[in-house]
């Protein structure tokens, strides 16, 4: 009995021994009932993976409670979500909208529950300002307008006084589709050399991405295309599948732009097979996460929140520690 009593007393020792050593770096336990409730779109790209990773570990980080639910790519369901972190009472609801419109009943309903929403990743369009608080992700017009800059050099480089475009775009209705494209073609419009002679829809999807370039391949031919504009990389890896199995050595020369700036695509433009990433980080956790802390504790926010983002190139030091993917 007594050694039982006294082998249960150390067990008890150690553990609050153990519990006091890592008190030290846990969050502070009131955070534990801070719930976010967050509305992932889907698991559509490798951008996509790494972000719902980034959001799943901030928040353990912070020490929030999150109840996440994947739509797979369908608006209805990210609906059924809000509305269940509606019912649920959620402290604040984060969600990356798949498309820009069709939000504002479900988000007024968030509104008069008094539930703050924060987009991230993409945005809505709405009359309504007020129908979130905030707005954490990328500047997709500058990373368009990017793209378009970097396609001038290139062309002024090689010399060349024609370039027929083929893009292939993303989700229909999406913010980085439509902005990527608007910034891509503001910069390239006014330049006569830039002809865009097709605009197909690849969804974000690698098996898309491919299916776009064997209709595009067929359609025009190796040669009939010398510039692929891809609004991301899942799809150019897609793209790249089929154009890399070609038998025609027209396809050497075409130039390949995509936008993310994944491991695998970062590796494909220091191999020659890439010539431009433009960067958009899928890491947004942490700035979405202090922003739920701000929030929580009665801070004013500011609206909009762009993370730093650059450009990797064939006419940059590609040998630099920072082309990096992620
Ligand atoms: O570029 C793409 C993903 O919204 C920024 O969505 C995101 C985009 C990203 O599927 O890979």
């Amino acid at each position: 009995m007594r050694t039982k009593a006294k082998t249960g007393l150390m067990l008890f020792l150690i553990l609050l021994l153990l519990t006091g050593c890592t008190k030290t770096q846990d969050p502070p336990a009131e955070n534990a009932s801070v719930v976010v409730g967050f509305s992932q779109l889907g698991s559509e790209s490798s951008w996509r993976i790494a972000n719902t990773a980034s959001m799943e570990q901030s928040a353990k980080e912070f020490g929030f409670s999150l109840m996440m639910e994947n739509a797979n790519q369908k608006q209805e369901k990210q609906i059924d979500a809000l509305r269940s972190f509606i019912a649920y009472r959620v402290d604040v609801i984060v969600f990356s909208p798949i498309v820009q419109t069709g939000w504002d009943n479900v988000l007024t309903e968030a509104k008069k529950a008094g539930i703050p929403v924060i987009l991230m990743d993409r945005m809505i369009k709405s009359q309504d300002e007020s129908l979130y608080t905030a707005y954490v992700g990328a500047d997709f017009y500058a990373e368009g307008r990017r793209a378009g800059e970097y396609l001038i050099r290139k062309a002024d480089t090689l010399g060349t006084d024609h370039l027929r475009i083929v893009e292939i775009c993303g989700t229909t209705d999406s913010t980085p589709m439509r902005d990527r494209q608007r910034g891509f073609m503001d910069v390239i419009r006014k330049d006569p050399r830039f002809e865009v002679i097709a605009s197909v829809n690849g969804d974000f999807l690698r098996s898309k991405g491919e299916e776009c370039m064997r209709e595009l391949l067929q359609q025009y031919g190796a040669d009939g295309f010398d510039v692929i504009f891809a609004h991301n990389d899942a799809m150019m890896l897609g793209a790249l599948d089929v154009l890399e199995h070609t038998d025609d050595p027209a396809i050497q020369s075409i130039i390949r732009i995509t936008v993310d700036g994944e491991k695998e695509v970062v590796e494909a433009l220091k191999a020659g097979r890439i010539n431009c990433v433009v960067q958009c980080t899928p890491h947004l956790g942490p700035f979405v996460m202090s922003l739920v802390k701000d929030i929580k504790e009665g801070k004013k926010v500011r609206k909009t929140y762009h993370p730093d983002e650059g450009v990797f190139s064939d006419l940059d030091d590609l040998t630099a520690p920072e082309v990096e993917g992620f």
